[in-house]
């Protein structure tokens, strides 16, 4: 199924945003607008969100209909009601991340990231591709993607460390961690003040990691054998969690299957940075670098310059886009 990104080109910092969407509301009446409180969803509960405003106070907010759906990470403007309060607008986005739900049906889930935290673990082990389909889509997003081998104390010689390296050889930030290391330092510096949505396959750790930075906050992580679902905490919702530096983390829920909806050939070769010094040089211009004579791509696979891998994984993706379509 489809984890698929829209993005409005991000030109504009959130702030910039946020001023321009004083003019800009889906509401139409600024006014209205003069009467609302700026503020951030911090989570989406069904027809309700959890709104912070600037000074981190938190009210449960009802939606309007014709508002598009804000989800975690969105600037909103919102007004007091008698026992909760109303959003009336949602400032525009930089980007937003969509994922599917149970009925493969797209939906957002979060918005005006910054950086999209792959993270993979031994247990479960990657499915196929799944890393490169979360980079095509933050070169999709116009993203800064990293990736984290977390559980690293049940690494065993199975190729995952060597994974790593080669996504740190391609200029990808990389952290191998997991929940014994006491210090968590290495984490936060990857996200330092920015705001980060932590994706992945469910069960790899993501809320955990989360918990190392904030062992405070009241996030659910690990097994609870009572529970249906084989024992796990699984994240239901994404939600957001404010780092002591400035950093925001949105907590994302698992995959267990992944894909790209919507993304054309030419969008998913983008996505494997490495290649655009061989893009648009194979002799035909539409060549599928499949058996084409004189294809720059195969060439640089033959000399090194890309990786089997890597560009196996393309062929895949591309193959599974063009299946879907
Ligand atoms: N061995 C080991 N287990 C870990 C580590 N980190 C997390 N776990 C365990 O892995 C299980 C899943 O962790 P979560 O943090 O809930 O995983 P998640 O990625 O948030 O899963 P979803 O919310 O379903 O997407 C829990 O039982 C954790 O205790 C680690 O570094 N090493
Ligand atoms: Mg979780
Ligand atoms: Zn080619």
């Amino acid at each position: 199924m489809a984890y698929t990104i829209t993005m409005t080109k991000p030109r504009l910092t959130h702030q910039q945003a946020r001023r321009i969407k004083a003019q800009r509301t889906q509401l139409g009446s600024a006014e209205a607008v003069d009467g609302g409180e700026m503020g951030t969803v911090v989570a989406r509960y069904g027809k309700q969100a959890l709104v912070e405003n600037a000074e981190g106070d938190r009210v449960l907010c009802h939606l309007r209909s014709h508002l598009e759906s804000p989800v975690a990470g969105d600037g909103v403007i919102w007004v007091r009601s008698e026992e909760a309060g109303v959003i009336i607008a949602i400032t525009e986005r930089l980007n937003v991340l969509h994922r599917p739900d149970i009925r493969g049906q797209l939906r957002p889930i979060a918005a005006n990231v910054q950086l999209l935290l792959i993270v993979f673990a031994p247990e479960p082990a990657p499915q196929p591709n799944l890393l490169d389909r979360y980079l095509v889509a933050a070169e999709h997003m116009s993203v800064e993607a990293a990736l984290i081998l977390n559980k690293a104390d049940l690494l065993k010689d199975n190729g995952l460390s060597q994974r790593l390296e080669r996504y740190a050889t391609l200029g990808y930030r990389t952290l191998t961690t997991h929940q014994g290391m006491s210090d968590a330092s290495d984490l936060a510096n990857l996200i330092r003040d920015s705001t980060v949505v932590l994706v992945g396959q469910s069960g790899v750790g993501k809320s955990s990691l989360i918990q190392r930075l904030l062992p405070d906050a009241s996030i659910r992580v690990g097994p609870l054998s009572e529970l249906a679902d084989k024992g796990r905490h699984t994240t239901t919702t994404a939600e957001l969690f404010h780092l002591p530096n400035g950093g925001r983390l949105i907590d994302s829920p698992g995959v267990r299957e992944f894909g790209l909806g919507h993304v054309t050939p030419a969008e998913i070769a983008l996505g494997f940075r490495e290649f655009s010094p061989f893009l648009g040089r194979c002799r035909f211009r539409d060549c599928h670098h499949e058996r084409e004579p004189d294809c720059a791509l195969r060439a640089a696979v033959t000399d090194g310059s890309i990786s089997e891998a890597r560009f196996e994984s393309y062929l895949q993706i591309r193959q599974s886009a063009l299946d879907a379509s």
